[in-house]
């Protein structure tokens, strides 16, 4: 850390490049023009990747799968005409908590409201998708406002920042003044503190726990952020208690644990929703407890008995009234949960354990068929079956939203507790991008992505950048030929059969993503046959270029719906 009281004058570019290195920023993403000087101070004084891509969206998506694989805040920039645009990517950043710095050029004092072109008030459309949302005006600014950006994005539930510069590319940056490129490096990783919670609390939710027949855990991406997940597994472990996962949760346990009953909610699995509307106790831990996670509250239902334990004071008891509460950090509070849980309380639980059990067998049983589908064109569920089985153990497996979440949510498992999976909080087209940005942040660790063909058209020209920068992660296209997930809705307004015309409303003309892609440089497999699947994955993962493997799938295949 520099130490302050010895200031000079210093130029904006240098500092902002020097402090960005300074807080470990590996990659920034983004279009130009913006910060151009900072871009040239960046490759004179830093290695940091600059990463021009082919839409602001896109970018805003890099940097959060890169913040979400990593822990470390992702940092996009667009100048003042693509403000809006990488306002838009921050959504499911925000949604998913994921802490993400953008940076954008804007407004100078000397020409606003003169019509000046390009512009408009960016500064409002942030608000809704930004934790802390600010303008730097004077280059004096720039240390304290970008300290209190990484502050803010990684402490309590983590989230975005906005960061507008003045001038239409930020070109506050070419000026000077007595400035000190002071680092915090506290902040430059999720989480930055572990509140410890209060002991009456602890204990109190603890007795309820060990009292409880029929207890179980439903945990979301607060574990996560955490790095909970082995003091969640330990705890579940020595009361023989449950886990249940939101989507963003999901890799908290494996799916392999014979306490995993899966993902509950709405993108779900059986297993899971039935367990939990069958607990006399649900323990929630750093979940918002929202519409998607509850099946809009209705797993589990309203009053029944509940506990929760959050970093955030105001998710505490926002959707459940609470039997007990326990406001800190997952790890702070579980560490001390297993500290002083009394193991001989599990065994009350055996025939709990045992329904649990027989619920895992039962889904599997049900769903054994469709995961291993031999069939042409080839069932999604045996993707995800073959994802299971072949994803490495390491692996970072990225997911869209719309039935890719659904599909992946509900029947994919993780095998071992190095795997991780990231999800689109519900951006379609999320995924892509967020794999790159995945593998951007962690090189060494193999990054699968699953997404639909609707999903990936939106940034398909971001195959180009991973090319150009041999961001080789994995992407299975599950190619349909659609947007099925509307199909189900469509048969619905149409009277319960659709006709020809209204598959415009949904359909593409078909595609050959692996011949596109080969165009573009990457590596391109198309899939045809069910058992070339798994020869594909391991052969994209082996090739280190960026691969697109396209599966040419049935567009009558529709996802499991959640139970209740
Ligand atoms: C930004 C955005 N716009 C629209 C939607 C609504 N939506 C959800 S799923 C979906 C279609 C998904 O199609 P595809 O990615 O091909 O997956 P499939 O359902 O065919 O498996 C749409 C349009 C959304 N989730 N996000
Ligand atoms: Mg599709």
């Amino acid at each position: 850390m520099t130490t302050i009281g010895h200031n000079q004058k210093k130029l904006g570019a240098e500092v902002i490049a020097d402090m960005l290195k300074g807080y470990g920023v590996t990659h920034v993403f983004m279009v130009p023009a913006v910060l151009r000087r900072t871009f040239a101070e960046m490759e004179r004084r830093t290695d940091i990747a600059r990463i021009h891509c082919h839409g602001e969206k896109s970018a805003a998506y890099m940097a959060d799968g890169y913040a979400r694989a990593s822990g470390k805040p992702g940092v996009c920039m667009a100048q003042v005409i693509g403000a809006l645009n990488l306002a838009a990517g921050l959504r499911d950043a925000f949604l998913a908590h994921s802490p993400v710095i953008a940076i954008t050029g804007g407004r100078d004092p000397k020409t606003k409201f003169r019509k000046v072109y390009q512009e408009i008030d960016d500064v409002p459309a942030f608000e809704p998708v930004t934790k802390f949302n600010a303008t730097i005006d004077d280059i004096s600014r720039a240390p304290d406002m970008l300290r209190q950006a990484f502050r803010v994005a990684t402490s309590g539930a983590p989230g975005p920042v906005h960061l507008q510069f003045r001038g239409n590319e930020g070109q506050v940056d070419l000026e000077e003044a007595e400035m000190e490129p002071l680092v915090e490096p506290q902040f430059a990783q999720v989480p930055p503190f572990r509140p410890e919670p209060q002991a009456e609390h602890v204990a109190a939710a603890l007795a309820l726990l060990q009292k409880a027949e029929r207890p179980i855990f439903v945990v979301g991406g607060g574990v996560r952020a955490s790095g909970a997940s082995r003091e969640l597994v330990a705890l579940a472990e020595a009361l023989q208690i449950p886990v249940a996962t939101s989507l963003n949760g999901k890799d908290a346990i494996p799916g392999t644990n014979p306490l995993s009953v899966g993902v509950v909610g709405s993108y779900s699995r059986e297993s899971a929703n039935r367990a939990v509307n069958r607990a006399d106790l649900v323990c929630f831990i750093g979940t918002e407890t929202g519409g998607m996670t509850t099946h809009f509250w209705a797993v589990p239902k309203i009053g029944t008995p509940a506990i929760q334990i959050d970093i955030e004071p105001e998710s505490i008891g926002r959707n459940y009234p609470l039997q007990a509460s326990v406001l800190g950090d997952a790890k702070a509070v579980l560490t001390k949960m297993l500290a002083q849980a009394d193991k001989s309380s599990a065994g009350k639980r055996a025939a709990w354990i045992k329904e649990i059990g027989t619920l895992r067998d039962e889904w599997a049983s049900s769903y054994k068929a469709m995961l291993a589908s031999d069939a042409v064109p080839i069932h999604p569920g045996r993707i995800c079956g073959d994802l299971t089985k072949h994803v490495p153990d390491d692996a970072i497996v990225v997911v869209d939203t719309g039935h890719a979440g659904m599909w992946m949510g509900g029947l994919y498992d993780l095998r071992t507790p190095t795997q991780s999976y990231i999800r689109s909080a519900g951006h379609l087209g999320w995924a892509f991008p967020a794999g790159m940005g995945a593998k951007a942040a962690c090189p060494d660790r193999p990054v699968v992505v699953f997404t639909g063909d609707a999903g990936f058209w939106y940034h398909i020209g971001e195959i180009e950048t991973a090319v150009r920068w041999n961001l080789a992660s994995v992407t299975v296209v599950n190619n349909n030929g659609g947007g099925n997930q509307s199909k189900r809705g469509f048969d619905r307004v149409y009277g319960g059969e659709q006709n020809n015309r209204s598959r415009e409303l949904w359909t593409y003309k078909p595609m050959n993503f692996a011949k596109l892609a080969e165009d573009i440089g990457a590596l391109g497999i198309r899939v045809d046959k069910p058992s070339d699947f798994a020869p594909a994955l391991a052969r994209a993962i082996a090739s280190n270029r960026p691969a697109v493997i396209d599966v040419a799938t049935d567009i009558e295949a529709l996802a499991p719906t959640a139970v209740t």
